[in-house]
């Protein structure tokens, strides 16, 4: 069963008049004449009441914003396929989008005919040749033109609705404007979301992600977020500063992730934290970013990024142990400008194959038991006065500039020395 209340079956006039022709003839056509099948439904105004969207009357077709009203639910049936040109759907009330592995649920272009049948038809157009004199030479030609769908075709799916937990389980975005947006302290519940869109989490708190494949996603304005086993992977270059923003008092626990882009992996900033462990960061830009009262706890990680591997800056904390960091033009890992007490902690960590391995100034550290080698310019660099104890595994640092550093060699590194420099 499927609930017809606030649906319509009349196209509306955002259609272009050849469009409505063709909907309607294609529909008969695919269909025949007067069989009760739906062949597409289109969805209007608001969804006051709970409504369940099912296969039967799927696709689905939005052509404005579909708003669900407050205390109202929106449930979708796995395998229901929606298509949308210039809409989308705000959720004042809950979505429940439970799609499976087998039968996902499919948010599309109006155009994708890919998925929930030829939903646009076809655009037929006639044309004469003439000749110079602006005469019509022979018979009338006759073709089809194909609408093929396009990134932002439609807009986004919004969820506003404050105190409430929505689901989207096994749900694929395509061709979106703006992906998911979570906001206004409604959260989501989700496994297997995959979206060519970011998502982005603005005053939202306690979302949870398992299999996300996304390009990028923004955590802000007293946000938090748990990620596990994602994907997060943009092609575009300068599309954004980073694949991942955490600002602005916000959190993200993220596990056995991976993130690949021409930017940067990871930023954080204004009081924001981010607890990582089993990341694999590839990326032009920094690996890590972090600044201005922002935390990192990370482990069990790789990163190879362009400029630096990680970056703390500006009274931030970060706790890094059994890290592999190679690849970058500036720094492996660079720090400054931290007051804390042991505000940055690095153990049991390789840092090798980068420009230089590791600059700190102006920051309390603790290292320990890191292996710091084959950096092209230095192995290590510190402007500071002060005296650092660093305890390594291995000495195969090339270049130590300026400052006061205390290198000592744990007692089963047998093969090297224990070095002091003043
Ligand atoms: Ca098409
Ligand atoms: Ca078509």
């Amino acid at each position: 069963m499927y609930n017809l209340i606030n649906c319509s079956f009349v196209p509306r006039l955002i259609f272009k008049n050849y469009f409505l022709f063709l909907f309607i003839v294609v529909a008969f056509i695919v269909n025949g004449f007067f069989i009760s099948k739906i062949y597409a439904e289109e969805v209007v105004g608001e969804i006051t009441v709970d409504t369940h969207w099912v296969v039967e009357g799927s696709p689905y077709i939005l052509n404005e914003y579909i708003y669900v009203a407050p205390d109202v639910t929106l449930t979708i049936d796995p395998g229901v396929v929606v298509k949308s040109l210039y809409g989308g759907l705000a959720i004042d009330g809950k979505l429940e989008a439970l799609g499976t592995e087998e039968a996902p649920i499919y948010f599309t272009s109006f155009y994708d005919d890919t998925v929930g049948g030829d939903t646009d038809g076809v655009e037929n157009y006639c044309y004469y040749n003439t000749d110079e004199e602006g005469n019509n030479i022979g018979d009338e030609i006759c073709e089809t033109y194909e609408y093929e769908p396009e990134m932002e075709d439609w807009n986004s799916i919004i969820i506003m609705s404050d105190g409430v937990k929505s689901t989207l389980n096994n749900v694929i975005s395509k061709y979106s404007k703006d992906g998911l947006l979570v906001t206004d302290g409604a959260s989501v519940l989700s496994v297997n979301f995959n979206s060519d869109k970011g998502i982005a989490l603005y005053g939202s708190k306690g979302n949870s992600f398992t299999g996300l494949n996304i390009p990028d996603i923004e955590i802000s304005s007293d946000s938090s977020a748990n990620i596990t086993d994602a994907n997060i992977t943009s092609e575009d270059i300068g599309q954004s500063s980073s694949s991942v923003s955490i600002y602005g008092n916000s959190s993200l626990v993220m596990n056995n992730s991976v993130v690949n882009s021409n930017t940067s992996s990871i930023i954080l900033y204004n009081n924001s934290s981010l607890v990582a462990s089993d990341l694999s960061l590839d990326c032009g830009g920094d690996g890590i970013y972090l600044y201005s009262n922002s935390s990192l706890i990370l482990s069990d990680t790789d990163i190879k990024c362009g400029v630096r591997g990680i970056y703390v800056h500006s009274d931030s904390t970060a706790d890094i142990s059994d890290v592999k960091v190679s690849g970058a033009s500036e720094a492996g890992i660079m720090v400054h400008g931290n007051s804390g007490e042991d505000a940055v902690k690095i153990t049991k960590s390789e840092i090798t194959e980068n420009e230089n391995g590791f600059i700190f100034f102006r920051s309390d550290i603790v290292a320990n038991q890191n292996s710091i080698h084959d950096n092209n310019t230095s192995g290590l660099t510190t402007y500071d006065s002060e005296q650092f104890t660093l305890f390594n595994y291995d000495l195969g640092i090339t270049g130590i500039t300026f400052g006061v550093v205390h290198l000592v060699q744990p007692i089963h590194c047998s093969h090297l020395i224990c070095l002091v420099i003043f």
